[in-house]
């Protein structure tokens, strides 16, 4: 891992090191741009030859039902159904906490104004399904659309070699009561959920990850639906002084470098001691990894940013934003004041990124490239959307009438004006 010193640094150079690598592909643009065109004219037909062509695969059915997903969910090893149990219990109690009904305001005497939630009605979930099957991601967009009372909840993830899905993805569909699981990956997935098919309903909003393609998809249809985030390579960015241990930063660069060879894991370190140390531990962790070849690309895109003290870390940390940040120090209470940009903050030694990726309860669908600046991670507010209203007493329009009256005449807006007028009139 290359070592950069934070003073040292140009601000051309800080802005280029936590600039992302966002592949702009213009190959892969087209060939989206091909596919969502194809869906979009040849429905399920276009779907089934997709499947063929990218899944190796005949469909006989583009879809999984609830008796067959109830099947298949019976194979779950029994170690994994109950920690699946578990983290949903966790994700479950932590996501529930999120909805609160707002208080009725009355601005004036006699003007009562207040917000309602309702659910985004149809949503669709992309559940990925290549190099790793991930029912983690499964579980983290199933249960606020749950929660938050989406009344149709598509799913769509690719089929696997025997054209159907595995049994922790089935086990998963059948906690969230899961009508059906499409059997659709890709960009093809993503533009069948925003324009709908034979089989396939539209829907208003897409969530989920997915690869190039299905990112590019979800960028070029939102002129049709809503989507969750712009989503990018995952990454984390370890904040260490001389109390972090140096072989658990090491497992946690590494758990992030192994998700893909795009992955970024940065060290943000206060002394050349501690980064030496660290940097030892994972070569040495590196080499027992299955996944090696992946983290090792992953953690050759990375790098080790030296600091002063916690405070100028905390500050490279805000440029970066960075979707997952660990406080590997006994100090990390006072730094809290001083996160501006994070998707999901990690405190202590004691506290890994997995537990979040998977049980603690928050969610691991979060902001990355910088995102987090302006975005946050998926919750209950991103299933939802709140709902203005108002009300005017006999007593709240007499006093909000020449208010209103004076601006309407101000802008110009006669018709404005007289909607107030109007009804003033019959009241004296
Ligand atoms: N770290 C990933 C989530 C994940 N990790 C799923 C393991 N499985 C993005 O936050
Ligand atoms: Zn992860």
């Amino acid at each position: 891992m290359k070592i950069y010193n934070f003073k040292d640094l140009t601000q051309q150079e800080l802005k280029k090191l936590c600039s992302r690598s966002i592949s702009d592909d213009n190959l892969v643009k087209s060939r989206t741009e091909e596919i969502i065109n194809n869906v979009k004219s040849n429905g399920d037909n276009a779907l089934l030859s997709y499947a063929q062509q990218f899944d190796n695969i005949e469909l006989s059915s583009l879809f999984i039902d609830k008796n067959e997903l109830a099947k298949i969910a019976k194979q779950i090893p029994s170690s994994v159904k109950s920690a699946i149990d578990t983290a949903y219990q966790n994700i479950h109690t932590f996501h529930a906490s999120q909805l609160k009904q707002e208080d009725k305001v009355e601005t004036m005497p006699g003007v009562t104004c207040w917000r309602e939630a309702r659910a985004i009605e149809r949503v669709g979930l992309y559940i990925p399904g290549g190099t790793a099957v991930l029912p983690s991601t499964f579980l983290m967009l199933g249960i606020p659309a749950k929660i938050a009372g989406c009344k149709e909840i598509v799913v769509c993830s690719p089929p696997q070699q025997d054209g159907k899905v595995n049994c922790y993805i089935a086990y998963v569909a059948t906690l969230l009561n899961i009508e059906k699981v499409y059997l659709v990956g890709g960009a093809q997935a993503v533009a069948a959920m925003a324009y709908g098919t034979e089989s396939i309903p539209q829907v208003y909003k897409i969530f989920g990850p997915g690869n190039r393609y299905v990112t590019e998809a979800k960028k070029q249809v939102q002129n049709s639906v809503a989507i969750d985030m712009p989503a990018g390579p995952s990454e984390v960015l370890v904040l260490a002084d001389d109390t972090a241990i140096p072989s658990y930063v090491a497992a946690d660069l590494l758990a992030q470098a192994e998700h893909g060879t795009d992955s970024q894991s940065i060290l943000t370190v206060t002394s050349n001691d501690t980064a030496n140390k660290i940097i030892q531990e994972v070569e040495t962790q590196l080499l027992a990894l299955p996944r090696k070849d992946i983290a090792t690309a992953a953690i050759a895109n990375s790098y080790v940013m030296l600091v002063d003290d916690l405070s100028q870390g905390m500050e490279f940390s805000n440029l970066y934003a960075p979707e997952h940040l660990i406080l590997a120090t006994e100090k990390h209470e006072v730094l809290i004041p001083l996160i501006s940009n994070a998707g999901s903050v990690f405190l202590g030694n004691l506290t890994p990124e997995s537990a979040g990726d998977y049980a603690s309860g928050t969610n691991h669908t979060l902001p990355t490239s910088a995102f987090a600046k302006a975005y946050s991670g998926v919750s209950i507010d991103t299933f939802i959307k709140k709902i203005t209203f108002q009300h005017l007493s006999v007593n709240g329009l007499k006093n909000i009438s020449n208010t209103v009256e004076i601006l309407a005449e101000a802008e110009g807006l006669q018709a404005h004006k007289n909607a107030v007028s109007i009804r003033l009139k019959e009241l004296s």
